[in-house]
């Protein structure tokens, strides 16, 4: 009803406005006045208003980053964080002194040049020097731009040193998992297919490949029972033979993947990935240590979701079948962070930045940055429940099958330990 309202408001509004026209038009008729005739008091007050104009429309944009600028992001917390904070501010000194210099142009000219019945207009048709002139400058700016640019991305992104912590970072609809390695500082190999309630990032291990097979050879014996003992209709009968024949498909398929991995590991003996796994750690925590390299490694597990550490200036994407990386070097604790933005309940958060279905504003996870010593005490703590031979990793049991859940089913858990991100940059 509102808003119905407010159309016939502004319907009614411009007809008002074209019936005040017609009028001046009928007035300045009898008058004997042209219409386009404009008085050349009426033109120094336009002129007044443009130069005005500038001055106000410059004032609101200096209050804008006066008055909002403290919800900026704080100093960065990474090493590279500060350089491409470098970068941008870089490229915003280039772009709000040309948005000043040119505005300021426009507008006192507007002004300055106001019609004079006097005055004839200056004819300047062409001038080479000038056309030179403004096409090299911005060319050689951009050119500075681009490159520095360039240098700075590509010393982010090339690759890690070898003593970098290798962190796996696991998207799924909606949280994140993180792997450590364990004692023996690799990471092991991974497959989809082996990922159950107790190996939520299906890591190939001996064990865990039997468990699978197990399981699935279960789960097609429960099938051909209900076929055989059950009076099921036609279509769920037609159903349970569509299920047993993909899930034969999967067993064939991991049978396959163990024969690779055991002739993997007879040829490459301790260095094969296949030897890797069983010490991983599969945890819900993230920590890192200060001023020491972390490798992010980011795999996802159903669809595009992104890691973005917004105080570390960092992101990547997460795409299914594929790793991508990340290095970065913290340089600022969580204690100190909190000290620095005044908010004692500062945590640095890993967030997803894809919208990636229902609970993705839900998707994150604290990520404490400590000293060495910290990290170590932690870490010695983890190691002892290694993804295989202690407890079992803190991921929820999930339903049957090993298919990501259908969006719609899942409900989201909200994580009371995070705070709400609005106050977070406070
Ligand atoms: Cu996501």
């Amino acid at each position: 009803m509102t808003k119905l309202l407010i159309v016939l408001v502004l319907v009614l509004g411009i007809l008002a406005v074209a019936q005040l026209a017609r009028v001046y038009e009928l007035t300045s008729r009898l008058r004997g006045k042209r219409e386009e005739e404009i008085s050349p008091a009426d033109n120094r007050m336009n002129a007044m208003l443009m130069w005005l104009f500038v001055v106000l429309y410059f004032a609101s944009f200096i209050w804008l980053m006066v008055r909002y600028g403290d919800k900026m992001l704080p100093v960065a917390a990474s090493q590279h964080g500060v350089e491409l904070d470098r970068l941008l501010n870089f490229n915003w000194i280039i772009i709000i002194s040309v948005f000043f210099i040119t505005n300021t142009l426009l507008f006192y000219f507007a002004g300055k040049y106001a019609f004079d019945k006097g005055r004839r207009a200056f004819y300047y048709p062409h001038n080479n020097k000038l056309e030179l002139l403004w096409t090299t400058v911005p060319a050689a700016f951009l050119a500075v731009i681009i490159i520095y640019g360039l240098r700075t991305w590509n010393r982010i992104t090339e690759p890690a040193t070898g003593d970098a912590i290798r962190v796996e970072l696991y998207a799924k609809q909606f949280d994140w998992t993180a792997r450590y390695p364990g004692k023996d500082g690799m990471l092991g190999a991974t497959d989809f297919r082996l990922i159950n309630g107790t190996n939520p990032l299906g890591i190939v291990t001996e064990t865990s490949v039997a468990t699978r097979m197990d399981e699935i050879e279960a789960d097609i014996k429960a099938a051909e029972g209900r076929i055989s003992n059950e009076i099921l209709p036609d279509g769920k009968v037609d159903e349970l033979q569509e299920e047993i024949a993909h899930l034969r498909r999967m067993l064939e398929r991991i049978s396959n993947l163990r024969t690779v991995m055991l002739e993997d590991i007879k040829e490459k003996g301790d260095a094969s990935p296949y030897k890797h796994g069983s010490d991983d750690l599969v945890i819900k925590e993230f920590h890192l240590p200060i001023r020491q390299q972390a490798d992010l490694l980011i795999r996802s597990r159903d669809v595009i979701h992104s890691a973005y550490i917004p105080h570390m200036r960092a992101q990547m994407n997460a795409v299914p079948g594929m790793t991508t990386r990340f290095k970065m070097v913290p340089t600022i604790t969580t204690d100190s962070m909190r000290i620095v933005t005044g908010n004692e309940a500062f945590d640095f958060v890993l967030l997803c930045n894809k919208i990636c279905g229902a609970s993705h504003y839900n998707m994150q996870m604290p990520l404490v940055v400590e000293s060495a010593d910290a990290y170590d005490a932690w870490m010695a703590e983890m190691l002892k429940k290694p993804f295989e031979g202690g407890d079992a990793p803190e991921e929820e049991r999930p339903a049957e099958g090993t298919e990501p859940m259908p969006m719609d089913t899942v409900v989201a858990e909200p994580m009371a330990q995070l705070q709400d991100p609005a106050s977070m940059n406070k």
